[in-house]
C-alpha cells in the first residue's frame, strides 16, 4: 500500500519534532520545510530532527515567500499538512511587531492557498494559539471563548485562526484549527520562561551560574506535555468532519509554582536564586490561561497524559542530564 504523504512546515521546532516522530510510527511519508538557513546549519537549526533525518525528506523554503511554499506544496502533493512553523515567542512579537505580523499571517495564508491551488483534498491542521484569548473574558476558555489578544503574536494567531476557518467555510476544505495552550518538553526554545527555567536550575545545581532574571512571576498557565499535544493534532485530521478544538489540561499554575517546583527538584532554594528583573516583564500581560478540553475529549477521545508535577520533573531532569553529558 502506498504511503500516505504529509506536510509539516516548522518540522525542526519542538512540535514539529514530536509529531514527526508520531507520523513516522504511524507509516506516513514525512516531508519538512525549513528555513535554507537551518539546512546550512544542522548542528544549531536541526538538533531536535536530528534522529529523524534519515528517514525524512526536507525542502527548503520560506514562510515570506509564497513560491518557495507552492513549490513545495507541488512537489509533494501531501494527503495531510501540519502547519506549525511561526514567529512564536511572544515578547519578540512586541520588539519586531511588523515582521511577526507579516511572516505569521502571510505565511498561513501562503499554506492554505497553495494547498487550495494544488491539493485541495488535502487535510489541513493550524496551529493556532491560546495567546488569542488574551484578556480573557471567562476561565476556563473553551471554543466559544472571544478573543482578546495582548500582542503581535495573539493577533497573527487570530487571523491565522480565521483564515483557516474561511478557507474550510469558503472553499470547503479539510482545515482545523487547533488552538492549543501552552506546551513544553525538554526540546522547549531556551527563550520560553519553563525552559528558562528548567535549565537555570540545571546550570545553578551544577555550578555553571546562581542567578536566574525572571519577569512577572504571577501570570498563570495552562501548561501539558508537547508529545501529548501532537497527538491531538493528528486526531483532528483523523475525523469526519474538520473542527476547531481546544487542547489543554484543565489546569492553571504560576511562573511561580513552576520556578519553586523546577528548583525544589533540583535540590535548590529558589529565593536564593531568582531576580525579579522589569527587563522581562510585557508591554501587555495576559495574566490567566486555562483551558477546558472537554470538546477534544469527547470528540477525539484526546486527553492529556503528563501532569504539571511530572513535566516540570522531566524538564529539569533532562536539563540535569544535558549539562552531565557534556561535561564526559
Ligand atoms: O513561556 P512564555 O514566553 O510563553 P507564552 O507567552 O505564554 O507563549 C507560549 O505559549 C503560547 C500558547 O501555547 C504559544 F502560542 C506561544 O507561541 C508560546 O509558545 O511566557 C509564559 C509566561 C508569560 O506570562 C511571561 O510574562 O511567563 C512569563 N514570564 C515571566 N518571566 C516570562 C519570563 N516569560 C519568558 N519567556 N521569560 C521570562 O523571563
Amino acid at each position: 500500500m502506498k504511503k500516505r504523504k504529509v506536510f509539516v512546515t516548522g518540522i525542526d521546532g519542538q512540535d514539529g519534532s514530536y509529531l514527526t516522530e508520531l507520523l513516522l510510527k504511524k507509516g506516513y511519508d514525512v516531508y519538512g520545510m525549513v528555513r535554507r538557513v537551518a539546512l546550512e546549519d544542522p548542528e544549531h537549526h536541526l538538533w531536535r530532527i536530528k534522529h529523524l533525518l534519515k528517514d525524512v525528506t526536507i525542502y527548503p523554503a520560506s514562510l515570506e515567500s509564497y513560491p518557495s511554499i507552492f513549490n513545495v506544496v507541488e512537489k509533494i502533493k501531501p494527503q495531510e499538512c501540519y502547519h506549525l512553523a511561526a514567529q512564536s515567542f511572544v515578547s519578540y512579537s512586541f520588539e519586531d511587531e511588523f515582521s511577526t505580523i507579516n511572516t505569521n499571517i502571510n505565511g498561513t495564508h501562503y499554506v492554505l492557498s497553495a494547498l487550495k491551488e494544488k491539493v485541495p483534498q488535502c487535510r489541513v491542521y493550524f496551529a493556532a494559539s491560546s495567546e488569542m484569548f488574551g484578556n480573557a473574558k471567562e476561565t476556563p476558555q473553551n471554543e466559544f471563548t472571544p478573543f482578546h489578544p495582548r500582542s503581535p503574536y495573539g493577533i497573527s494567531k487570530v487571523a491565522g485562526f480565521d483564515l483557516t476557518r474561511n478557507y474550510r467555510e469558503a472553499y470547503g476544505m479539510f482545515a482545523c484549527n487547533g488552538i492549543c495552550f501552552n506546551h513544553e518538553s525538554p526540546r522547549r526554545g531556551f527563550e520560553f520562561v519553563t525552559r528558562k527555567i528548567s535549565y537555570a536550575a540545571a546550570e545553578i545545581k551544577m555550578g555553571l551560574t546562581k542567578k536566574l532574571h525572571l519577569g512577572n512571576l504571577e501570570a498563570k498557565r495552562d501548561w501539558g506535555f508537547a508529545g501529548d499535544y501532537v497527538e491531538a493534532m493528528w486526531m483532528m485530521l483523523q475525523q469526519d468532519k474538520p473542527d476547531d478544538y481546544v487542547i489543554a489540561t484543565g489546569e492553571t499554575h504560576s511562573v511561580r509554582e513552576f520556578v519553586e517546583l523546577a528548583f525544589g527538584f533540583a535540590g535548590l532554594d529558589w529565593k536564593k536564586h531568582v531576580v525579579v528583573d522589569k527587563a522581562f516583564y510585557r508591554p501587555a500581560e495576559v495574566h490567566l490561561l486555562m483551558g477546558d478540553y472537554s470538546k477534544a475529549r469527547k470528540k477525539l477521545g484526546w486527553k492529556p497524559k503528563v501532569g504539571f508535577r511530572d513535566l516540570v520533573r522531566m524538564m529539569v531532569d533532562s536539563d540535569i542530564k544535558r549539562i552531565k553529558d557534556r561535561r564526559k
